[in-house]
């Protein structure tokens, strides 16, 4: 058996926190482990869609009330719903695998302090900036740098890395196949799976 948890990715955009998240749902499964991934795809496009995207079915003023965009107070807010819905996975059994920039320590900590002792696993995807931006697989950091992007994590908006987060992975270095043998390592010795 194994015990619900939350694994929580955190890192720059383009640091590989989707791949991780979802080759470790994969290798979970193999084991017959139940995982879910959470990540930009299913939430940002769906539970805590933008203001553009609500505006065409629900309207200006449900838009601009709920919609979620990028400010410091908007990323807070997309981070406690994570982490709301991360522990409700996490209480029902699933190990859940969130993958969000996730950029400030106030919010993650915050998510951190709502789950039981060794509920909460922090991954800091610690891949270098120059890596990331090279990567840039929508060419977002290249509009950041033009100036059509404002508030872009780590070009005019902050980082902050975890100061204790339970793993660190050289995702710039390695495969996400060995840096997956890490976190099942991890899991493994912490008698999670
Ligand atoms: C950072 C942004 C921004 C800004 C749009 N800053 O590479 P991506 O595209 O797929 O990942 C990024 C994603 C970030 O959403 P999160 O929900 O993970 O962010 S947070 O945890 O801070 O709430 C990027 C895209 O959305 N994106 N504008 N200004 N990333």
């Amino acid at each position: 058996g194994h015990k619900g948890c939350v694994v929580w990715f955190t890192g720059l955009s383009g640091s590989g926190k989707s791949t991780l998240a979802n080759t470790l749902d994969h290798r979970l499964h193999g084991h017959r482990i139940h995982s879910a991934v959470l990540d930009g795809d299913n939430v940002r496009h769906a539970l805590n869609a933008g203001p553009k995207m609500l505006c065409a079915t629900h309207g200006d003023e449900f838009a601009e009330r709920f919609g979620l965009g990028f400010s410091a107070i908007d990323r807070e807010e997309n981070i406690r719903r994570i982490g709301a819905v991360a522990q409700l996975f996490s209480q029902a059994g699933i190990i859940a695998l969130t993958a969000f920039i996730s950029p400030y320590r106030r919010d993650r900590d915050r998510v951190r302090a709502t789950m039981g002792p060794d509920e909460f696993i922090e991954v800091f995807v610690d891949t270098p900036i120059e890596i990331c931006e090279q990567r840039d697989p929508k060419g977002l950091y290249k509009k950041a740098r033009a100036g059509e992007i404002k508030g872009f994590t780590g070009i005019d908006d902050p980082y902050e890395p975890p100061l204790s987060p339970e793993l660190t992975l050289h995702a710039g270095q390695k495969s996400p196949g060995e840096l997956i043998d890490e976190v099942m390592k991890y899991l493994l010795e912490r008698d999670i799976i």
